[in-house]
């Protein structure tokens, strides 16, 4: 069975140590435990990076080898088109992930290059939303039979 990929962009190794008020107190180990509990029997490549090439080398190899993508791109979902062409590639399911509620904030936080690729977009849950994430991709699998 393929993985999901569950991929985190820059500075999210800092989860839960920085800024409570906005992006909560769980760690990214938390929220990786979270993932794994949600996802059941199927597999998941959970990962974070602080560069734009990995991140983007990490949904080539979704392209290859994964069943969906759920991806918080920080701050590169405001900059990055090369990540945006590299998940246009993808055939299967991408959910769009942000703990914050990125709608609420500051007007540069408004404009995702990603939200034009992805089929759903989830933000504001808090970290412990990534586990609705991971349920609403193993739906959407389903679905996709
Ligand atoms: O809410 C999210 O998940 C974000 O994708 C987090 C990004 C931010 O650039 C997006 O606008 C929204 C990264 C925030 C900075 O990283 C931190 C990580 C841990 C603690 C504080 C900051």
């Amino acid at each position: 069975m393929k993985p999901i990929y569950i991929l985190n962009g820059p500075n999210l190794n800092r989860l839960g140590k920085r800024e409570p008020a906005i992006y909560g107190t769980t760690t990214l180990a938390e929220v990786e435990q979270i993932c794994r509990a949600a996802s059941g029997d199927r597999p998941i490549e959970f990962r974070q990076t602080n560069s734009e090439e990995t991140l983007i080398n990490w949904v080539h190899e979704a392209i290859d080898e994964g069943a969906g993508i759920i991806i918080n791109p920080a701050a590169f979902t405001f900059t990055s088109l090369a990540l945006l062409d590299a998940l246009k590639m993808f055939d299967g399911p991408v959910i769009e992930f942000h703990i914050s509620n990125i709608h609420k904030r500051e007007p540069i936080y408004h404009r995702s290059y990603v939200s034009m690729r992805a089929d759903a977009v989830m933000a504001g849950l808090g970290a412990e939303g990534y586990g609705t994430a991971v349920a609403a991709m193993l739906k959407m699998l389903v679905q996709r039979g």
